[in-house]
C-alpha cells in the first residue's frame, strides 16, 4: 500500500471518518468547483473580486514597483489577472501549485494576456517551505498572494503552519495579500454550501468517484448523500458524506463499515472575525496592515507585513 493510499485508510478507520479535501480536485472536481464559483449563493468570489476592484489601486501602492508576485495555487482567476494589470511595473508572476497540468495551462493564459510579464512556474506542494525561482529583474521585494480564502480549508494548527511557510516565502520586507472570509449570519454560509442547483452535493459526492477511479475502492456513490452545516460556536462549515445505509466499503484491502446515517468529513471550511484571522498570523509572524472588506463585511482581503 501507498503512503497516500495508507493515509486514506487510515482517515476512513477513525472513529469519525474523514478525507482530505485535495481528493475533491480531479478533473470533473475542478470543473465542479469552477461552477460553483459562478453560482448566486456562492457569494465568496465575487465579493473578493469586488473588493479587490474597488482598492486596486492603493493595493497596487502598497506592494510597490519591481514585485515578485507568488501565488500559492496555479493562479490564472480574474482577481490575479486584475493585480497582473495593477501592479507597478512586477519583475516575474510566480505561481506554486502541485500539478504541472494546472500550472501550465495557467502560465499559458498569463503569458497571453500579460507578454511583458516573465512567468516562472514552481511545482511543489506549497505546504512545505520550497525554493524560490531566479527571475531576469531582481524583485524588490516578494509578495505572497492566497486569494479564495483558501486558508480556511486549514484546520487552525495546519493554517499557521501554513502562514509560517508564506512568512519564509515572502522573506525580510516581503508581505502578503490574502482573501479571508468572515463570521456572518449563518444562512448565508449554509445557502453558499448548499446550493439550490445542487452543484456543491455533486462536488462532494465526486471525491467518492475519484476514490474509486484512482484508489481502486468500490464506494457506491448512490448510497452517500451531501451535506453541508455552518456550525457557529466552531467558526466553520463541516462539509460531510452520509450513508444512506448500512455499508461495507473496500479500499487497499480494508473493509470499511458505515453505519446508517454514519459521516465522512470531506472539507472544513472556516470563517474568521478579523480579529481571529489577525492573532492567527500573528503566531505565524505577520501583523495585518490593512484589511479591505465589503460594505456587508462578508469577505476580507488583507494586507499583512512581516512583524520580526
Ligand atoms: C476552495 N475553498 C475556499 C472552497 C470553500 O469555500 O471552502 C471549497 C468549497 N467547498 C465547497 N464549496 C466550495
Amino acid at each position: 500500500m501507498t503512503d497516500e493510499l495508507a493515509t486514506i485508510v487510515a482517515g476512513l478507520s477513525a472513529p469519525q471518518k474523514i478525507i482530505s479535501p485535495k481528493y475533491f480536485y480531479d478533473e470533473t472536481g475542478s470543473q465542479l468547483f469552477d461552477e460553483i464559483t459562478a453560482l448566486p449563493e456562492y457569494y465568496l468570489t465575487d465579493t473578493e473580486l469586488d473588493i479587490m476592484k474597488q482598492h486596486i489601486d492603493e493595493m497596487a501602492d502598497l506592494i510597490g514597483i519591481e514585485a515578485s508576485l507568488i501565488e500559492f495555487g496555479a493562479g490564472s482567476s480574474m482577481k490575479t489577472r486584475l493585480l497582473l494589470e495593477h501592479l507597478h511595473s512586477p519583475a516575474v508572476y510566480v505561481p506554486v501549485d502541485i500539478s504541472e497540468e494546472h500550472l501550465l495551462a495557467s502560465q499559458q493564459r498569463t503569458k497571453k494576456d500579460f507578454p511583458d510579464i516573465e512567468v516562472l512556474l514552481v511545482v511543489a506542494d506549497f505546504t512545505h517551505e520550497f525554493d524560490l525561482p531566479d527571475p531576469a529583474t531582481t524583485p524588490r521585494r516578494n509578495i505572497v498572494y492566497f486569494p479564495g480564502s483558501t486558508i480556511g480549508n486549514f484546520e487552525h494548527d495546519e493554517a499557521i503552519d501554513l502562514l509560517r511557510v508564506m512568512y519564509h516565502e515572502a522573506g525580510s520586507d516581503g508581505a502578503l495579500l490574502i482573501g479571508v472570509d468572515l463570521q456572518k449570519d449563518p444562512a448565508v454560509i449554509d445557502a453558499a454550501y448548499n446550493d439550490s442547483a445542487g452543484v456543491t452535493a455533486r462536488f462532494n459526492l465526486n471525491m467518492l468517484d475519484h476514490l474509486n477511479r484512482e484508489f481502486g475502492a468500490d464506494f457506491d456513490v448512490d448510497a452517500f448523500r451531501h451535506r453541508a452545516a455552518y456550525r457557529p460556536d466552531e467558526g466553520r462549515v463541516v462539509l460531510e458524506l452520509v450513508s444512506a445505509r448500512e455499508q461495507v466499503v473496500s479500499i487497499g484491502g480494508r473493509q470499511i463499515p458505515f453505519a446508517r446515517d454514519e459521516t465522512i468529513i470531506t472539507e472544513y471550511s472556516h470563517k474568521y472575525t478579523l480579529e481571529g484571522f489577525a492573532a492567527m498570523a500573528e503566531v505565524a509572524g505577520f501583523r495585518v496592515d490593512r484589511a479591505w472588506v465589503d460594505p456587508a463585511q462578508w469577505f476580507s482581503v488583507q494586507y499583512c507585513v512581516r512583524d520580526r
